[in-house]
């Protein structure tokens, strides 16, 4: 299939630094559990991570707290292959439950802290799940038919913390599912590998070059790959340190910077779109790297965090099935509104419709028990099909252009039109809907409903309520605007740009 392509891209020697360039494909091998637990061992009393519930936590506790975590999933009956959800908050008790269970093999379902029971009850069902993990008692009453324990509970068990058989993985090992609702609206796990998140963290490592000095401020949410496996994952195994915020809150970010002698901050755009308004943002300008993705940067978003800091953000490109592949060099021309070059370990093509295709050592290992999708996805020499449209730049870096319409990246959510759709029509109020994503400064995207009612006389909180119930608030269209029928193609298809276009045309 490569063959046809019109243009590949190499993964690029200009992310690799000194001797490593040598054997790239090598060091792209292994697991991070035992890289972690050989760092808390070597140095057990040097902090870590700040969390608000103990302040510096040092590797030796984290060793300990990790293995409590495993203890505790044993004693719950859950064993290595077996799947819980964790419904993160940024805490050190949910922190620990991840750790402990990657240690001891157990697949972890991570799910955004705001999800409703609905959401969890569905995606625990298709995960075959064992055990929910909950920050707080906030699932009492939901009538969820799996077992809920809250994260601090698992911490609090006096089990023995020499939990044994620790940190024996094999790179195809399964680590994680991570569900994305893709174009039919039913959620599909992402099933992620040890060796896949292994050889993100090592290829991050040295395109960002991270150092043990390293201090980020981690204010992403835990239950995404941005915040778990990019940040998270990679700064323990480099043995660097992070602050982790409850959330984000671009006062904190500034004061952060100084209090605590930070040295990096990821965010998605519509952080950089808050903090550059910030009046201390130019405090920023102490850190050494800046890196933005899960959405298009605007250049003129670019431009204005570099006037008032000094730094050039550095754009990267990933998704949640191949991880981070695409990115600006640390060292060399940061271009505004270009991704990058493809990461060590990462090939880049472009097929003759400009469909971005990628392959790497962190391409997913495919969706839970769904093999017709895995094999719409990747194609049997190891190509996933992105979905996004690219093109190379003058600078021989990859652009992206735009993508299928029904994804919308809000605040660099990912949210499916089709899921959005199919919960309106579940209302009988709704006799037809359709969900697209309008340009937002803030957002980037802001999900807009065009729904044509079944009866006279419904209003917006008549479907927002509903949804409320049944959908976690980014997901949530932010307007709802009533129409006698939608724009359809002699094929029967919505045409969703005629949508976008006529409401930009009426702002
Ligand atoms: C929150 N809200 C959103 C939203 N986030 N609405 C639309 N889009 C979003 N992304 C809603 C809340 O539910 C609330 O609604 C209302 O907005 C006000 O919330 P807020 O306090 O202003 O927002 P805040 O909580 O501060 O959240 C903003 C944010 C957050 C930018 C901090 O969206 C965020 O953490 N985004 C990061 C997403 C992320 O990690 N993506 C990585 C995916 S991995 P209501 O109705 O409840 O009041 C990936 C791969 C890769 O894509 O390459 O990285």
């Amino acid at each position: 299939m490569a063959d046809q392509w019109t243009v590949l891209l190499e993964p690029s020697s200009r992310h690799f630094q000194g001797e490593s360039a040598i054997d790239a494909a090598a060091l792209l091998v292994g697991t991070l559990p035992a890289k972690w637990s050989e760092r808390w061992t070597t140095v057990p009393d040097r902090p870590v991570l700040w969390t608000r519930e103990r302040e510096w936590v040092t590797g030796g506790d984290l060793d300990d707290l990790s293995r409590r975590a495993a203890g505790a999933l044993r004693r719950h009956g859950v064993s290595r292959g077996d799947r819980i959800a964790l419904c993160g908050d940024s805490s050190l008790p949910m922190i620990a439950c991840y750790l402990g269970a990657l240690r001891s093999g157990v697949v972890v379902v991570p799910m955004n802290a705001g999800a409703t029971g609905a959401e969890i009850l569905r995606i625990a069902g298709d995960a075959g799940v064992s055990l929910v993990v909950h920050p707080g008692e906030t699932l009492a009453g939901m009538g969820l038919s799996v077992p809920v324990v809250a994260g601090a509970g698992l911490l609090a068990d006096p089990g023995d913390a020499r939990t044994g058989g620790l940190d024996e993985l094999e790179p195809g090992d399964a680590a994680l599912i991570c569900f994305t609702s893709g174009t039919t609206g039913r959620p599909k796990g992402a099933v992620i590998t040890h060796g896949n998140l292994y050889s993100c963290s090592r290829a991050l490592e040295q395109a960002w070059r991270w150092q043990p000095e390293d201090r980020l401020l981690l204010t992403l949410p835990l239950s995404h790959v941005h915040g778990l496996c990019f940040s998270l994952n990679t700064l323990l195994l480099v043995g660097a340190s992070a602050v982790v915020a409850e959330k984000f809150d671009p006062g904190w970010v500034t004061d952060a910077v100084a209090k605590y002698d930070a040295t990096m901050f990821f965010g998605v755009p519509t952080m950089y779109h808050r903090l550059v308004t910030d009046p201390d943002v130019a405090r920023m300008a102490q850190l050494r790297l800046c890196v933005s993705g899960s959405a298009p940067l605007a250049p003129t978003l670019f431009e204005k965090f570099q006037n008032a800091t000094g730094h050039p953000p550095l754009e990267r490109y990933g998704l949640t099935e191949a991880l981070v592949c695409v990115s600006n060099p640390y060292e060399g021309l940061r271009v505004p509104g270009s991704v990058g070059l493809p990461l060590p370990g990462v090939e880049v093509g472009l097929d003759p419709e400009g469909i971005v295709h990628v392959r790497s050592p962190s391409v997913f290992a495919g969706y839970y028990e769904n093999p017709a999708a895995t094999a719409d996805a990747v194609d049997a020499d190891g190509w996933l099909r992105t979905g996004d449209i690219g093109a190379v730049d003058d600078h021989g870096y990859l652009k992206l252009l735009g993508r299928n319409i029904d994804l919308i990246v809000t605040g660099g959510y990912n949210v499916y039109a089709r899921e959005i759709e199919n919960a309106l029509l579940e209302n009988e109020l709704v006799s037809e809907a359709a969900v697209v994503g309008m340009p937002s400064e803030e957002w980037g995207e802001e999900v807009v409903a065009f729904v044509v009612p079944g009866r006279a006389a419904v209003d917006e909180e008549d479907l927002l309520g509903p949804l409320r119930r049944d959908l976690a608030g980014y997901k949530r269209p932010r307007r709802i605007r009533f129409i006698d029928e939608l724009p359809r193609n002699h094929m029967g298809k919505v045409q969703k740009h005629h949508l976008i276009a006529d409401q930009q045309g009426a702002v």
